[in-house]
């Protein structure tokens, strides 16, 4: 089993719920940052994030764990008519323990996970490793709004 890093973000709808849903479908994510609103970086005129990054102890491979964020990005933008804009859901494999990955269509380490206050914030909260030493170059609004457990309860049972 390797431990991995996954950065998932929301700035559209329902931003919790994307961000819960997509944690609750991952049977192999053993933690979850505080959850954090962030000013957008880079990109159109468009509003805040939520960002939080999730540990997985995981068999999957870099390349199996992009499948599973494109597989959670398209059930999130399944149930939202998005033409254009900002997304309802966006995860990004971000650290593989042991892997390295550099094809056209997935780089790990995440190429600019490094220069982002929303990845680097939550994932030293779990990966004091990873963080270690790093300072935010940009100053980016990084709000810590709680504990993921605190703002999302677990289901419910028996209600569908
Ligand atoms: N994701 C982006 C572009 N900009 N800004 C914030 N604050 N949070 C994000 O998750 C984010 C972003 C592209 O994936
Ligand atoms: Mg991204
Ligand atoms: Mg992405």
């Amino acid at each position: 089993m390797t431990r991995a890093f996954l950065g998932l973000g929301s700035n559209l709808g329902d931003r919790m719920g994307y961000l819960k849903d997509a944690v609750a479908a991952m049977d192999d994510c053993v933690a979850v940052s505080g959850i954090y609103e962030t000013d957008p970086v880079g990109g159109p005129d468009q509003g805040r994030y939520l960002n939080v990054v999730a540990e997985l102890d995981t068999s999957r491979s870099a390349r199996d764990l992009l499948e599973l964020c494109q597989m959670l990005e398209a059930a999130a933008e399944r149930v939202r008519d998005v033409r254009w804009g900002p997304r309802t859901l966006d995860v990004d494999v971000l650290w593989v323990d042991g892997e390295t990955v550099d094809e056209p269509d997935l780089v790990v380490p995440h190429p600019r996970m490094f220069e982002r206050a929303f990845v680097m914030v939550p994932l030293g909260e779990l990966a004091p490793d990873l963080a270690e030493g790093w300072s935010d170059p940009a100053n980016g609004d990084c709000r810590r709004l709680g504990d993921w457990d605190e703002l999302v309860p677990p289901a419910s049972e028996g209600i569908s």
